[in-house]
């Protein structure tokens, strides 16, 4: 896992035909979108301004070391060619495999390619509980038989587009998915490429959106809170996923973060030692919306210059909190004062000597090392409004230092 947990940061893409309507993928299906408009949307679906070279140059303008596209969502719909269904991309106007484009794309340009699949698919026959409006008798339905086509498509997925860096499952909320399923599911996935990564939606363990795993529970390689920051935990690998804008497929108007919203979002996981996943709704005609892909630009600009601070570090030694957070690898701590609201920031002392300082973000800082507390403090000058990062060059090793929470 070490690419990953280096990476630090991940594009997320929730896209599918239901981008037509602008509504939430899924969700949407037999609530705002009748079930039988929902359902045909693929045939209107026809994205020529796709450009898979395109997509994958934004992600690594954006920083973004990895790509987690939908491969299948709650709704069923495969944007990728597969033998068990013709609910899938090559039934479109569009034909052309969307997955193998990206596939190729990564390869190039050295990221990541990954899948979130579904394990809920409200279209399937054999797939129980039902979705939303869907009034189909579930009589004939056999849910193993849908297990075995879950499984026949992770095959296609997994050997079909080369390496793939992690198997992001998600839908494993029914009661008809058992943690039976998840263990012999992660097993298989294993089976057939060895060194991917799998998340704890492959089982019954995830508590809710704070996406940790329940004492005892199954809990596949890493846990998974969504919409909001995970708490500090440098025990257990975790990711938050979280919407640059609010909804996960495409909407237009939607409401857009700040730079400052996503770079904050960024520097708290990353103190956190989390991972960010960050989610853009790519638009039905293919292109990715300009202000979304200029919004992750910007941080990829940002990344640019303050990279060292993100990548490669582990989070801490002092916790994240309202103040900032804090980023270390090898003699160096990076402290990142998101807030002044304090002209002083008091952290807890450490047991290493601070041997130099400086401001990555430009500027000048005070540091003064006591055996009770670090203070820091800068001229209004050198406060940067996204992120003031002081340096702060040890006498040995920061990962030595057990991590303190701030008062
Ligand atoms: O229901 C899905 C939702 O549509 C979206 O895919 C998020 C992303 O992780 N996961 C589920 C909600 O927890």
């Amino acid at each position: 896992m070490q690419w990953w947990r280096d990476g630090k940061f991940g594009l997320f893409i929730h896209w599918g035909p239901v981008s037509l309507k602008g509504t939430e993928i899924g969700w949407s299906r037999g609530r705002e979108i009748p079930i039988d408009v929902y359902d045909n949307l693929y045939k209107d679906f026809n994205p020529t301004n796709f450009n898979a070279a395109e997509w994958v140059g934004l992600a690594k303008a954006a920083g973004t070391k990895y790509i987690v596209i939908t491969s299948k969502h709650h709704d069923g719909f495969c944007i990728f060619d597969s033998r068990y269904t013709d609910y899938d991309i090559t039934s479109t106007p569009f034909k052309r495999d969307i997955l193998k484009e990206l596939a190729g794309e990564c390869q190039k340009q050295g990221i990541k390619l990954c899948f979130y699949h579904s394990i809920i698919d409200w279209h399937h026959p054999d797939y129980l509980p039902r979705g939303a409006g869907d009034t189909r008798p579930a009589d004939d339905a056999v849910f193993e038989r849908y297990v075995t086509y879950l499984k026949n498509q992770l095959r296609e997925l997994l050997t079909n587009y080369g390496p793939i860096g992690i198997l992001w499952f998600d839908g494993e909320w029914d009661p008809t998915w058992t943690s039976e399923h998840g263990e012999a599911l992660y097993a298989y996935v294993k089976s057939l490429q060895p060194h991917i990564i799998i998340n704890n939606r492959v089982g019954k363990g995830r508590g809710g959106m704070e996406g940790t795993t329940e004492k005892g529970q199954f809990a596949g390689d890493y846990d998974t809170p969504e919409q909001q920051i995970g708490k500090f935990n440098a025990d257990r690998r975790w990711e938050t996923c979280m919407t640059i804008c609010r909804q996960w497929a495409w909407k237009p108007d939607d409401q857009l973060k700040s730079l400052k919203d996503c770079i904050h979002t960024l520097v708290q996981v990353a103190g956190g030692d989390g991972n960010l996943l960050l989610n853009i709704g790519p638009m039905p005609d293919g292109r990715i919306e300009p202000r979304q892909a200029d919004r992750i630009r910007e941080m990829g600009d940002w990344l640019k210059k303050y990279g060292q601070s993100i990548y490669k570090t582990r989070g801490g030694p002092f916790k994240p909190g309202p103040w900032g957070s804090s980023t270390h690898r090898n003699k160096i701590i990076y402290v990142h004062i998101l807030n002044w609201s304090d002209d002083i920031i008091v952290l807890p002392s450490i047991p290493k000597k601070i041997v130099k300082t400086s401001v990555l973000t430009g500027g000048a800082a005070s540091v003064k090392q006591t055996d009770k507390s670090i203070e820091i403090s800068a001229p209004q000058a050198s406060r940067s409004e996204l992120d003031t990062i002081i340096v702060l060059h040890l006498d040995g090793p920061a990962s030595d230092i057990p991590p303190c929470d701030v008062p």
